[in-house]
């Protein structure tokens, strides 16, 4: 056995059942032996997809996954998605062989790609020492909530490894992420006393609290608060009577009001960015802030804090929860019924009054929202939905619902256009029970058309929902100044016929009847995936960008 054979091996016992990748002479071997060993791998047709397909599929999914790459340009065209899961701390192991010598044309300066953008890098250096820093990469990714990149040298890998190297494959198992940290018995004392005293108390959840909803819902009734999630967790609290959907530049007028009238902001593994805060002002100038994170540095990184708890979201949540359930009178909360009826009634997107900007004619227009929404009542509720960068990003964000945290995949933390559509990929491998949806501008599913070929040929029964504008329209409602636009305009490209060309179902949507399409595809009996080309009308930029472009 050799070093690339035994690093693929190790890397199936630690836990890597997914492996996404392009191979090329230098990772053909290593991901042979991973597939040989039980991983299942899966063909990008472009690096980047790859490393987002796998980033996708580790969040939705909660595992380990991997992404296997060729020498020197296998990982620069891949940087882009490992940029946006080392932002993100997805764990993720990222093998890349690579070409030592300066006078390879593959060479590049490996693990400085990998620092630049936020992640680490580890290096196989002998065949003797293969299986401890393997071991390492994986601890690293699954313990830190890292993004790993493991480097193979090409001579490296084609080394014998010893007999003992051989035999103590066999012992390795997945490491088990370790339960998060208590809080100190003050700081839950502190944040319950806050709580308990809260006219209107709201608890927002983040990234770092996906895992904790149910703790969040009790602690949430034992206050009588209101629940907002960040973007990124949005549908934690699906379902329940007092959630606000997303806080931040996608918030509902409602949430807005809301959010800025409350007392006490309680945020769970959320560092409260200006997204988040609509650049701070979500939160009102008198109420008292809270974070709980378990990274000590993530405290206070945006925002001041009245108090800062180094502890897990689930378990913070079960030690104020108790604290308060031994108080008489109990805290008051704002639950009221009027309160409720109000949530039931403007809670959504959806149910907030807007003037259709569709129109009619030989290049008729369906509003953005309008499409939207008859998405949403046809598609059926168990779906998981990935959004591609632009414009158009708040309407799926916002006017589809999903049914819980794992219904929605929002790579974003680097604002990239073009990673929608692998993001689907990896979150339909991730819950093959869901219908997946990727909703893209058509520069984002232009410049990643090379993965419709992958969720054809994997078999994916998805529906890709194309928002064209004909337009990088986050840039035309940008430069609203007089400036020339011909820079960031296009002429119309049929997308239905390029996604036909892939061997997609088509259907070009101009207005709300043709969604008759999507309906005759619903029904079944889905053998090809869908793509929907929804010409959409854009007369000025969405209400959400106009937030966005005061963070540039
Ligand atoms: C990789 C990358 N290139 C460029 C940009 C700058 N950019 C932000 S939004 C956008 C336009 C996206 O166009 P489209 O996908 O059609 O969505 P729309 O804005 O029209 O709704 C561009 C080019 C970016 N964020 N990421």
């Amino acid at each position: 056995m050799n070093v690339a054979e035994a690093v693929g091996t190790a890397l199936a016992r630690l836990g890597v059942d997914h492996v996404f990748g392009v191979v090329g002479s230098g990772n053909f071997h290593v991901t042979n032996a991973l597939v040989a060993a039980g991983a299942r791998y899966v063909a990008a047709r472009h690096e980047c997809g790859a490393a987002t397909m796998a980033d996708a599929y580790a969040r939705v999914s909660g595992r380990l996954a991997a992404v296997s790459l060729h020498q020197g340009c296998g990982l620069t065209n891949a940087m882009t998605g490992i940029a946006e899961a080392a932002k993100s701390r997805t764990p993720l192991v990222v093998v890349a062989a690579e070409a030592t010598q300066v006078t390879s044309n593959f060479h590049v300066d490996q693990p400085a790609l990998a620092t630049a953008v936020g992640a680490t890098s580890v290096r196989v250096d002998s065949a003797d020492g293969c299986l401890d820093q393997v071991v390492a990469a994986v601890g690293s990714a699954v313990l830190d909530r890292r993004t790993v990149l493991v480097n193979l040298p090409l001579d490296v890998q084609a080394r014998e490894v010893p007999p003992d190297v051989v035999r103590r494959l066999g012992d390795l198992a997945a490491p088990a992420p370790t339960a998060g940290p208590e809080p100190a018995p003050a700081d839950a004392a502190a944040l319950a006393d806050l709580l308990a005293a809260a006219r209107q108390p709201v608890l927002l959840a983040g990234r770092g609290a996906r895992h904790a909803r149910a703790e969040l819902l009790a602690l949430a009734d034992a206050c009588g608060a209101l629940l907002a999630t960040s973007a990124v967790a949005r549908g934690l609290f699906h379902g329940s009577p007092w959630s606000l959907d997303v806080s931040g530049g996608f918030a509902t007028p409602l949430a807005a009001e809301l959010i800025q009238d409350a007392d006490v902001v309680v945020a769970f593994g959320s560092v409260l960015n200006m997204w988040t805060t609509r650049h701070g002002s979500l939160i009102g100038p008198e109420a008292a802030v809270v974070q709980v994170d378990v990274d000590a540095a993530a405290l206070g990184r945006h925002r001041p804090v009245r108090l800062g708890v180094v502890a897990d979201s689930a378990a913070t949540a079960v030690a104020a929860t108790r604290l308060l359930g031994r108080r008489d009178p109990p805290a008051p909360g704002c639950r009221s019924p009027e309160l409720a009826a109000r949530i039931a009634a403007e809670g959504r997107w959806r149910d907030v009054p807007y003037d259709d900007w569709g129109t009619g004619g030989d290049d008729a227009r369906i509003d953005p929202r309008t499409l939207t929404v008859l998405l949403d009542d046809a598609l059926p509720a168990e779906r998981v939905v990935a959004v591609d960068s632009g414009n158009f990003m708040g309407y799926p964000s916002m006017f589809l619902s999903v049914p819980d945290a794992g219904g929605f995949c929002f790579t974003q933390a680097f604002q990239s256009v073009g990673l929608g559509l692998a993001t689907a990929v990896g979150a339909a491998l991730a819950r093959p029970d869901r219908l997946p949806v990727a909703a893209l501008g058509d520069g984002g599913a232009l410049m990643a058309a090379a993965e419709l070929d992958t969720v054809r040929r994997l078999g994916l029964p998805m529906v890709v929902v194309v928002y064209d504008d004909s337009a990088y329209g986050a840039e035309v409602h940008h430069f609203t100044a007089g400036e020339p636009l011909d820079t960031v305009t296009f002429p119309d490209t049929d997308i239905a016929a390029v996604g036909a060309g892939y061997g997609f179902d088509g259907v070009t949507v101009r207005g709300p009847a043709d969604l008759a399409g999507v309906r005759d595809w619903l029904a079944g009996p889905r053998e090809r995936p869908l793509l929907v080309d929804a010409k959409v009308a854009a007369p000025r930029g969405s209400w959400w960008l106009e937030e966005a472009f005061r963070g540039h």
